[in-house]
């Protein structure tokens, strides 16, 4: 595996991944996961039984939507500024009430893909006409900057989902710090933490019997088959995962049935595997009132509310800077 010349790579992807699977204990980013097939499979993982996430951030919503309005809400109108916004199934309770309780605002959901944001557009022109939609393509933090340059009134960000747990605690700290250079004294941060439970329930939920979340972890060495001209042999490979209840971190592996040898052409690389050997591929955090006060203090942000659900199976918590 030795790669002495300096090598130039077509992509990030490429880059990342030459560098994750030269390293020792080998890893891949999650975040790569998400191309046309993983958004499909991550589709699929929300409509899981055992997948609760989706469905208790739904409820949280649901059960709480006029105390959220309400601390959204602004005698001068605001921005709705959603960070990956998907389907918008979850943020279009939120619509609806604010719609309801004559709240001046305008949505602008942030996505990388023009595709999601289409969608999203159409959807909601069709269900929910009377809100204001304004579409940001780009990644988040380029557009977060670019909406605060003519910033003219309150901002709420959201982001919802638990997303953040793919982050390490550092990258986490990192990411809130971002989101709070954005923000003016009186925006507030609207975000969702799954939170630590049975150690049961969060490892049911990332390794389903129907083979949706291995499909989905294994979307990776799907991704450099296609995209890097690699000859991954996906049942060569078992989706492994783990969960620790003292850091409250879920881990993913990809693990190899046997030893083999795997080339993938484009980066001009052959990646030796032993038998049994792993691949990182991906963290989904946990969190309780403890972690996410840590988080928020280090990124210069401060909880003023948080909604949950009967069992604190998931929490969303207000910032504030
Ligand atoms: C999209 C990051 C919230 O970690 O729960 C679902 C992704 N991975 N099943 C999560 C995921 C495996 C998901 N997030």
């Amino acid at each position: 595996m030795k790669n002495t010349t300096e090598t130039t790579f077509e992509s990030a992807f490429a880059e990342d991944t030459f560098k994750g699977l030269n390293a020792f204990p080998k890893f891949l980013y999650s975040r790569y996961i998400y191309d046309k097939k993983g958004d499909e499979l991550f589709q699929q993982i929300m409509e899981m039984p055992e997948y609760y996430l989706t469905r208790s951030e739904f409820n949280i919503l649901k059960e709480n939507s006029e105390a959220i309005s309400e601390a959204f809400s602004s005698s001068d109108g605001f921005d709705l500024i959603e960070l990956g916004a998907g389907d918008g199934k979850k943020t279009k309770i939120l619509l609806k009430q604010l719609l309801k309780d004559k709240a001046k605002f305008a949505y602008l959901p942030i996505d990388i893909s023009h595709n999601v944001l289409e969608g999203l557009e159409e959807s909601l022109t069709k269900e929910i006409p009377a809100v204001e939609v304004k579409v940001q393509q780009g990644t988040y933090f380029a557009t977060l900057e670019k909406l605060t340059e003519y910033k003219s009134r309150k901002k709420v960000i959201v982001v919802l989902g638990s997303n953040i747990g793919n982050l390490h605690h550092e990258e986490a700290i990192e990411f809130l710090e971002n989101i709070g250079h954005a923000m003016s004294e009186e925006d507030m941060l609207f975000m969702g933490f799954d939170q630590k439970k049975n150690p049961e329930k969060i490892l049911n939920a990332y390794n389903d019997p129907s083979g949706i979340t291995e499909a989905f972890n294994k979307n990776l060495l799907n991704r450099i088959n296609t995209e890097l001209d690699g000859e991954f042999d996906l049942d060569a490979f078992m989706h492994w995962e783990t969960y620790n209840p003292e850091t409250g971190t879920a881990k993913s592996f990809l693990v190899s049935k046997k030893a083999q040898k795997v080339n993938i052409n484009k980066l001009g690389l052959q990646v030796n595997f032993d038998a049994w050997e792993s691949i990182h591929t991906e963290i989904s955090q946990k969190y309780d009132d403890a972690i996410v006060s840590w988080l928020a203090d280090e990124a210069g942000l401060e909880i003023t509310d948080q909604f949950t659900d009967e069992e604190n199976t998931f929490k969303n918590y207000i910032f504030k800077r």
